[in-house]
């Protein structure tokens, strides 16, 4: 019945440079199709060079123009707020925007923009309270002040999997402080962004402040990354993909602020709430079909309370509803692509032939003639520390169960990975929570919990899931330079 609901014609999507929408200058083109519905949902300006280099140029305008970057906090904390508002009038139909080109349920969808109207607020006050500091006992005539300011033009580079909510981690953040912007959404995802151009326009910011380059990583993200006009490039996506562009962005030393990949252990300690921890797991695995960084796909239970523990989760699993992401019961949508589908298909089927098994799902899924790809909850059991599913990023609807007997085996198993993203601790012995909290090498830990976020606490990866801090106060210091200014005073007057 949701399928009357599908656009009869995709919707045509242009860059935003300067504050004017424009389609590439060569014509070019790309299609996306809705992963869960097969039909064609949008069709993108693909930029090259030529976009990538006036949307920085613009960008770069603006910013010593100043009407932005040397404009009062209280000025720009009314236009972010302006923005929030209409992000919240119009969230009905960026969120059914998202599920075409992303999959997603549309009830996480609404969530999704509803968390990111708040990222608008909260960066708002920010912009209102943010100083320096003042050092007045440097000696008798010496008075010494730390002055804040924008880094300058910043990059920011999106992924798919959160398309509208990563923006709002970048943005509201980077504007607050004064700078401004080349956005580059994912190719796969690039329609609620320009949506949120849009409203970036209907709200007044001034032209060329915040620039949208829609295209692929290369040519569009690679010259995001290289042009000496931009500061700072903030990074959302893959480990592979990050290091790449730490090492574009070294040739002109500009900043880089990276969130990666995770490999998020969960480790259940035997006096935990199973009930609790069981709920939470199959959230944390299932959420936005595990297309997640902060998927917590890697459970460490000890080995008492394992079958108990997986017993729970896989009848929990038996009863997600997957299936038309735009039903609002479904809680399980569609994979981003096909090539992403085999992937996590591939570490089901490696894990298999190194000796795991599979207690539930493992394949991927026909739903009822939608024509999208799909991939079934799936729980590996007798995992291994050297299996690839242990290691790495699956990135889908994949739960991987290790075991331990003694404390200190539950932390080497969770520090054994090369990311440090986040932790799950499930006990009721909050000393044992806060000795794993401190032993764990991950930017989060949640204990007795999992995923929630707040717009005041920052996140950011240990190790290889990156570096650098969103959110939070943390969230606006990384688009602020330190000017130290040193003042000798009081000798004029002889
Ligand atoms: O990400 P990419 P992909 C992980 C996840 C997933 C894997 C691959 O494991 O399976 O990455 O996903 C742009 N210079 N995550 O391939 O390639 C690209 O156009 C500059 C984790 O889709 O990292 C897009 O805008 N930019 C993750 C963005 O980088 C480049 C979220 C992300 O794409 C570029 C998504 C280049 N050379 C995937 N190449 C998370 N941390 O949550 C590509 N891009």
């Amino acid at each position: 019945a949701t399928n009357a609901a599908l656009p009869d014609a995709p919707v045509a999507l242009q860059h935003w440079i300067g504050g004017v929408w424009l389609d590439s200058a060569d014509g070019a083109t790309s299609e996306r199709r809705s992963p869960a519905h097969g039909v064609a949902v949008s069709v993108a300006a693909k930029g090259g060079r030529p976009e990538a280099e006036a949307a920085i140029a613009a960008a770069r305008a603006a910013f010593d123009a100043g009407a932005w970057s040397r404009s009062s906090g209280k000025d720009r904390a009314t236009l972010l707020l302006r923005v929030a508002d209409l992000i919240d009038r119009d969230r009905a139909a960026i969120a059914r925007h998202e599920v075409l080109e992303s999959g997603k349920p549309i009830t996480q969808a609404m969530a999704e923009i509803e968390g990111a109207a708040d990222l608008w607020r909260y960066a708002a006050a920010l912009a209102r309270t943010m100083h320096g500091d003042s050092h007045n006992s440097l000696g008798p005539d010496m008075l010494g002040l730390v002055l804040k300011e924008p880094i300058g033009v910043v990059s920011l580079i999106c992924p798919w999997n959160f398309p509208f909510l990563i923006v709002s981690q970048k943005l509201p953040f980077a504007l607050a402080a004064g700078c401004t912007a080349v956005v580059k959404p994912s190719e796969l995802t690039p329609g609620t962004t320009v949506m949120l151009g849009h409203l970036l326009e209907e709200s007044g910011l001034p032209a060329g402040v915040c620039n949208i380059v829609l295209g692929y990583g290369d040519p569009v993200g690679a010259v995001l990354s290289t042009d000496p006009r931009v500061d700072m490039v903030s990074f959302t996506g893959s480990t592979g993909v990050g290091k790449r562009i730490a090492a574009a962005a070294s040739a002109t030393l500009k900043k880089v602020s990276l969130e990666l990949g995770g490999k998020n252990p969960q480790v259940v300690f035997p006096d935990a709430d199973l009930d609790q921890a069981a709920d939470a797991i199959a959230f944390g695995v299932y959420f936005n079909a595990g297309e997640c960084c902060n998927s917590g796909s890697r459970i460490i239970v000890h080995a008492d309370v394992a079958d108990a523990l997986v017993a729970k989760v896989a009848a929990l699993s038996r009863r997600v509803p997957f299936g038309d992401p735009l039903d609002p019961r479904t809680q399980v949508g569609a994979i981003i692509s096909s090539e992403h589908l085999a992937k996590i298909d591939g570490y089901v089927r490696g894990a298999v032939a190194a000796g795991a098994h599979v207690a539930l799902g493992g394949a991927a899924l026909e739903v009822g003639g939608l024509g999208g790809q799909f991939y079934q909850p799936t729980i590996v059991t007798g995992v291994t520390p050297d299996m690839a599913i242990a290691r790495e990023e699956v990135f889908g609807p994949v739960l991987s169960v290790l075991t331990f007997r003694t404390f200190d085996e539950a932390i080497a198993l969770a520090n054994s990975a090369a990311y440090g993203l986040s932790a799950g601790v499930w006990s009721r012995d909050v000393s044992t929570c806060l000795d794993f909290a401190r032993k764990v090498q991950a930017g989060t830990v949640w204990t007795n919990t999992w995923m929630d976020g707040f717009a005041e606490l920052p996140f950011g990866g240990f190790k290889e899931s990156g570096q650098g801090r969103e959110l939070g106060r943390y969230g606006l210091e990384e688009f602020l330079e330190v000017k130290t200014v040193q003042m000798r005073i009081g000798q004029t007057r002889g």
